[in-house]
């Protein structure tokens, strides 16, 4: 065994009630399913996998499955109005509905989390299809935000019972995405010490890294952010609270728009961000921009890097150091209309940390796009 599994396996054994292994899939809730599937294919390099709707059974809604690495989000749509689902879409806009874990034991998760005071989701229940036995249980986060527990039963099928293997003669070339890094969610004033604590408490996190509002204070938005994680390390939940600033916060604005707590970025790991930028860029992805004066000081910034400052510069990509190594990132603009949730993409090269160093330009550059829409 590698000493870093067996190194995370004792933590696991003895710091984590409940373990988990890792993130298992991402569901969004948004309008238009099958067109949010393509998307994510040409623009971002998913593959097909799954479907599950009218013409396999599922009469209420259809949903698609898409993967690149060990990332596997499912795309949701309802089919009628006045449903769950549906009215997810008309107060948020398309959003983040399930975080789902991957665990051991769903029903002793969900025992052991609703013991501690998380509220239900969905109960535990066995699913069960030619290739083999899923488990799986939910209970909510933050606003209306559900972790679903995961458990595969050496299920061999595409994705979970009730979903059948999909096929599609559009297969463009992935980008390098690996897996998830992290993945944040925003909480309303006054919400952040309440959503700390459940996380402690219900799901036996730690709080790994803080930023108040003095440190991530730029000109005009402010906001405090606290990194939670599991023992293992294998699951981190950043979490925004607002702060008062001379404009509006960028979290204020995402609760405006979501309507809501939410989800507010997803960080995918590649080995090799610059082609992965360069080839999402072609591909019509749309990101933050850097300005240029940041890159004519990053070498004093970040000291030695494998990667050519020049390339970087290119593509606008972001750098930042801490005492374990460095790390690569860059952010897109919101993947829709409303200004709420988008994607990052990192690169670790041993820096454990989440761009503290990026944080007063990557806000800037927020802040910009928050004036492009009018914010005051
Ligand atoms: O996850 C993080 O902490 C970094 C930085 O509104 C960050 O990606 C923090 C807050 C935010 C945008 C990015
Ligand atoms: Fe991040």
């Amino acid at each position: 065994m590698e000493p870093q599994v067996a190194q995370a396996l004792q933590q696991r054994a003895t710091t984590d009630f409940l373990p988990l292994l890792g993130t298992d899939h991402l569901e969004f809730y948004v309008g238009n399913a099958k067109q949010a599937a393509y998307y994510y294919k040409a623009a971002f390099g998913f593959q097909t996998v799954a479907y599950a709707g009218p013409e396999t059974g599922v009469r209420d809604r259809a949903s698609y499955v898409v993967q690149q690495g060990k990332i596997r989000l499912v795309l949701t749509t309802a089919m009628h109005s006045g449903h769950e689902i549906s009215e997810h879409v008309r107060q948020h806009g398309d959003g983040v509905k399930i975080l789902a874990l991957l665990v051991d034991d769903a029903y002793a998760s969900y025992e052991k989390t609703m013991s501690r005071g998380a509220r239900s989701y969905q109960e535990p229940r066995t699913l069960t299809d030619e290739h083999g036995e899923v488990r799986t249980a939910g209970i909510y986060t933050y606003g209306e935000t559900v972790h679903l527990f995961v458990e595969r039963r050496n299920y061999r099928g595409p994705f979970m019972p009730g979903y059948v293997a999909q096929e599609s003669s559009f297969n463009p070339a992935p980008a390098g995405l690996l897996h998830v890094d992290h993945c944040v969610g925003n909480v309303g004033w006054n919400r952040m010490n309440e959503t700390v604590k459940w996380y402690e408490d219900v799901m036996g996190f730690a709080n790994i890294l803080s930023f108040d509002d003095k440190q991530i204070t730029t000109e005009y938005s402010a906001l405090m952010s606290k990194v939670m994680s599991t023992g293992n390390g294998y699951v981190k939940f950043p979490i925004n609270e607002p702060a008062e600033g001379k404009k509006k916060s960028q979290i204020e604005e995402y609760l405006n728009f979501y309507e809501g707590e939410g989800v507010q970025h997803i960080a995918v790991a590649t080995d090799d961000i610059i082609g992965t930028v360069r080839e999402l860029k072609s591909r019509g992805v749309e990101f933050l921009n850097t300005p240029d004066s940041y890159y004519d000081n990053l070498r004093a910034h970040v000291g030695q890097i494998d990667e050519d400052v020049e390339a970087l510069r290119a593509l606008r990509i972001m750098a930042d150091r801490d005492e374990e190594g460095y790390l690569l990132q860059i952010f897109t603009k919101p993947v829709e209309d409303r200004p709420t949730v988008f994607f990052e993409i990192i690169q670790r090269k041993g820096a454990k940390s989440f761009g503290a160093g990026n944080f007063k330009a990557l806000f800037e550059s927020l802040e910009r796009e928050q004036d492009r829409r009018g914010n005051l």
